[in-house]
């Protein structure tokens, strides 16, 4: 079927759910994101294989090769990517900052939040499939917040932009 040859998209989802508005100006309040966990796999046998193997360029990179993948046609591969999904989010400063997170793909995601400073304002904490992650955070900086995770970096990253 020509479908098995197209680019498979197994699971984007996202739900940007936020309780009180954001941005410049802003009194800060509660703000609720929605966050899936995901995997995006695509694969073709309409190109050559890579020549470099994907997994040796990211710990977020997936790949089964040209016989790995599928033993009834040779020359088809598959990549795959980690995801958070929303991959930005913006806050404003002050923000009580809940993430709500999903495990759809992948068993297990060692997941931590950092500030701005590079502090650690969400401890690292294993996320597992199937289960649901609520974590929050009052955004006392502006400036660039960072949704980590370490199994799947630096591709499984989400930039929360924090505003003043
Ligand atoms: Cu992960």
């Amino acid at each position: 079927m020509r479908l098995k040859y197209l680019v498979t998209i197994v699971a984007i989802s996202a739900l940007v759910v936020a309780a009180c508005s954001s941005g410049s100006g802003a009194e800060p309040g509660d703000v609720l994101f929605d966050v899936e966990l995901i995997e995006v796999k695509g694969a073709t046998d309409g190109i050559p294989a890579p020549d470099v193997d994907p997994t040796t360029l990211s710990k977020g990179y997936g790949y089964k090769a040209p016989g790995d993948y599928d033993a009834d046609n040779p020359a088809k591969f598959q990549v795959a990517t980690y995801m958070f999904a929303p991959g930005a989010m913006t806050v404003a400063e002050g923000d009580n900052v809940t993430l709500r997170m999903f495990g759809v793909n992948g068993d297990e995601h060692l997941i931590h939040v950092e500030a701005p400073d590079g502090s650690t304002v969400v401890d690292a904490f294993m996320a597992n499939r199937g289960r649901e992650y609520s974590v929050s955070f009052v955004a006392d900086q502006t400036g660039h917040y960072k949704l980590i995770c370490t199994t799947h970096g630096p591709t499984m990253t989400a930039d929360i932009f924090s505003t003043g």
